[in-house]
């Protein structure tokens, strides 16, 4: 039987004549941190003072004795799950081989040998700068050389990634002893075929030189099989009568079953393999229609409208992201609503931890090849690379039920044709081989079960703009970067697989992060967290659209940009959830953060949730109330993403700001299971002016959904001065109001680092109150905890 010895333990990292204890799995950068080498990078200027670390060569060594070396057994290998990223290894002073990939998982024969291991990188801006200077220049988003190397490109910055060039050994390593055969690679090919669950395992193994029998046998659901192994082949087939199906989440359960194959020799065990599957199918539904060519995915035959945020690594330092911090990511994407996590093809392909929690939580997972926002070459050796690490994640991922399609790359096709890359490249390679190639050859040699789209944005094909809204993917950066987000608006895209807002981080992130800082949107520490260009100018342009920019009030600033981002991130996703089914998902740039930086994220790089999270939870609720305008009037749109038939009487108010009921009616609406009903908004109902609003709710109104539309922007609505009153709770605070008051916040943070509310933007008419929950704080008086309250004033 296999046996495996970690090696985690023992190892130093050495640079020329210093050593220091290190860590496996780790980096550079946090054993320096360890030993108080260097400051924390993600603190004040940090970043750049550390910027040398990723440009020097490092060394990891350990002995191998003879205890963890010798075995009874024929072979051993030394086996790393993940180097990042340009090695040479050697053992005893004998070259075991060079590694290139931090995407990779490597194995080394070492029978036989003990003495000093050592594992000596090189940086990988060497490796990356050598490629360029061989294979030529090619254009990018970012100036950094992250497309010459297989290394996580936001490693070296990004517009909200700080540039920590790592190396280190960041997955695990270990001895596997073994003899007369192992089990070297399994694809389960799950499918559901009228109601069995049908699960195809095709085994590799290795064997030694010793040619014995083999058998495979395995086990699913009480099913068992069996088959000979040819040669070093086997493959086993099992039906899983009455299969419970796996769903994402609001759609049904998410039941797993245990897979165990095992490797037999003369009925003795030689190797055991286990994984958890789910039964269900996934199709991806490009067909063309009236409006274009369709972006659907279909989950056991039900068409989904995708509720997704986009997930960036968690930390620029991805050894340090554990089992129960991916699960507290997860749990709070699912929290929110989400059903579907697209991972960005500027990080990596995650560890199983990731793809385990959402197999539980029934989070739909669609994982990019990471390649992003740059022509990359095709020639060697990133070729070779490009193809083994397809061929090993693509195999290592296929188990989980979760994963639901793949993707080519990030903005690559989108690039080439409208940033200028085309005429630039002047004939040289840029990676369409890989997208249009390699990569979907793989995807349908290996794991035909899976759709594999080749970029995002992408059209289908070269006959439409990759990023062409009615085909296909589309990304939605225009209103970020140059318009207002009412022009989200604008167009119906078939699927928008990106679009967001800035804002700020919770204020105790950055008080954590900003120690001694007087805070301004531009003050050093500000700036050094602040990555996008120009980023600085479109918050700040973005606000002015709507409020009144405050001078030098840090603490409004911060509350009004949130509020923004909150404000165009519901204005693009009710407006788009109101035409399904002609636009399929919406994916929100971007749930999370990998540092303590204002970014587009809804969850800050310290965990914390932004005005945007809670805000996600109303937008992503399987009932939507909204109210849109078109054609000259308003249309109130109820959608719903539900099982059930949404039928019921709306009410709709007119108000005048100061409370007073200017007109009111009662409409039907009733919008079936998965489907949108709309209605017209009777015109006298409809507001004008600075002085009136129109408010919509549900009846009966047990959910409380509701929907607000003001004529004119904040900075021109005549708001009353805001007045409620404030009461503790047990379990948090109510608010009571007296007059309108628009998007109130606590913001529990500041009272105490630990204290979490459970809602965030909340807008009360006069006479209306809100209980708050927080968790984790020690309880204030009523005026502390009022002092954290804020919401939009008139402008004075
Ligand atoms: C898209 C993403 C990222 C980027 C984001 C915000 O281009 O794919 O590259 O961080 O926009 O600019």
């Amino acid at each position: 039987m296999l046996e495996a010895t970690a090696l985690g333990d023992g190892w130093i990292l050495r640079h020329e004549s210093d050593t220091l204890p290190a860590s496996v799995p780790g980096c550079v950068h946090t054993d320096l941190l360890a030993a108080g080498v260097i400051p924390d990078p993600f603190l004040g200027q940090g970043e750049s003072e550390v910027a040398w670390v990723g440009r020097r060569d490092w060394t990891y060594e350990r002995e191998l004795t003879g205890s963890s070396a010798s075995s009874a057994q024929e072979q051993t290998d030394l086996v790393f799950d993940g180097l990042d990223t340009v090695a040479e290894i050697s053992l005893d002073g004998r070259p075991l081989g060079t590694v290139r990939n931090m995407h990779r998982s490597y194995r080394f024969d070492v029978t036989g040998l003990s003495g000093l291991l050592s594992v000596r990188f090189v940086s990988a801006y060497a490796e990356a700068e050598a490629v360029r200077g061989r294979l030529g220049e090619r254009p990018a988003a970012y100036a950094e050389p992250y497309q010459y190397v297989r290394k996580m490109a936001c490693s070296f910055g990004w517009d909200w990634g700080p540039t920590l060039v790592t190396a280190g050994i960041w997955r695990p390593v270990r001895l596997e002893h073994w003899s007369t055969a192992r089990i070297a690679r399994v694809r389960p090919l799950v499918t559901v075929e009228e109601g069995v669950g049908v699960v195809e395992l095709a085994v590799d193994v290795e064997r030694t030189r010793v040619e014995v029998p083999l058998a495979v046998e395995a086990t699913v659901g009480g099913v068992r099989a069996r088959a000979e192994v040819d040669g070093a082949h086997g493959v086993v087939r099992l039906r899983v009568p009455d299969a419970e199906l796996w769903w994402p989440r609001g759609y049904g359960e998410q039941p797993l079953y245990d897979v165990e194959l095992r490797l037999l020799s003369k009925g003795a065990t030689l190797d055991v393999w286990r994984r958890r599957i789910g039964f269900r199918s996934v199709e991806l539904d490009r067909r063309s229609d009236a409006h274009g060519t369709g972006f659907t995915l279909v989950v056991n035959g039900e068409r989904l409208f995708a509720r997704g945020v986009n997930w960036i690594p968690d930390d620029v330092f991805p050894s340090r992201i554990t089992r129960e911090r991916y699960r507290e990511r997860l749990e709070q994407a699912a929290g929110a609503g989400v059903d579907l996590v697209r991972i960005w093809g500027g990080g990596l392909y995650e560890s199983e931890d990731f793809y385990d929690a959402c197999d539980e939580l029934g989070l739909l997972v669609w994982q990019d090849f990471p390649f992003a926002c740059a022509a990359y070459p095709e020639e060697q050796p990133l070729r070779g690379e490009v193809e083994a690490e397809a061929r090993e994640n693509v195999v290592r991922l296929m188990p989980h039920p979760s994963l639901v399609l793949w993707n080519g790359n990030n903005e690559n096709l989108w690039g080439f044709r409208d940033w200028e890359w085309e005429p630039r490249l002047a004939g040289d390679s840029w990676g369409e081989g890989y997208y249009l190639g390699v990569l979907p050859r793989v995807v349908a040699e290996l794991d035909p079960t899976r759709p594999y789209t080749a970029g995002s944005p992408w059209s289908g094909s070269w006959r439409h703009h990759p990023n062409d809204p009615a085909h296909g993917t589309h990304h939605s950066w225009e209103v970020w970067n140059r318009e207002d987000y009412a022009d989200y608006r604008l167009s119906v895209p078939r699927f928008v697989a990106e679009f967001g807002w800035q804002a700020p981080p919770a204020y105790a992130t950055l008080r954590r992060a900003l120690p001694g800082e007087t805070l301004a949107p531009d003050s050093p520490g500000m700036l050094q967290h602040q990555k996008a260009d120009d980023g600085n100018g479109k918050l700040e342009r973005g606000l002015a659209r709507h409020f009144a920019v405050p001078d030098g009030d840090f603490d409004r600033w911060h509350y009004l940009t949130q509020v923004n981002q909150a404000r165009a991130v519901a204005a693009g996703i009710e407006h788009w959830r109101s035409h399904w089914p002609v636009c399929a998902g919406t994916v929100v740039w971007q749930l999370n953060d990998c540092w303590p930086v204002t970014s587009w994220a809804a969850v800050d790089g310290d965990g914390r949730e932004k005005p945007l999270y809670h805000e996600l939870k109303r937008l992503y609720a399987d009932r939507l109330l909204t109210l849109q305008e078109e054609d000259g009037g308003l249309v109130l749109a109820a959608v719903n993403q539900g099982a059930e038939d949404w039928t019921g009487t709306m009410t709709l108010r007119r108000m005048s700001v100061e409370g007073e009921v200017l007109g009111q009616a009662a409409v039907e609406l009733a919008a079936g299971r998965r489907a949108v009903a709309r209605v017209g908004v009777p015109h006298e109902l409809t507001p004008a002016g600075p002085k009136e609003y129109l408010v919509a709710d549900a009846n009966p109104d047990a959910d409380g959904l509701r929907a607000l539309y003001f004529p004119v922007p904040d900075r021109e609505v005549l708001y009353p001065t805001p007045r409620f009153e404030v009461a503790l709770t047990p379990g948090g605070i109510t608010v009571t109001a007296r007059t309108l008051v628009r998007d109130l916040l606590l913001q529990a943070d500041r009272l105490d680092p630990e204290a979490r509310a459970d809602r965030g933007l909340v807008t009360l008419l006069p006479g209306e109150e809100v209980t708050i929950g927080v968790r984790g704080w020690k309880t204030p008086d009523a005026e502390t905890a009022r002092s954290a309250l804020y919401c939009v004033e008139p402008t004075r």
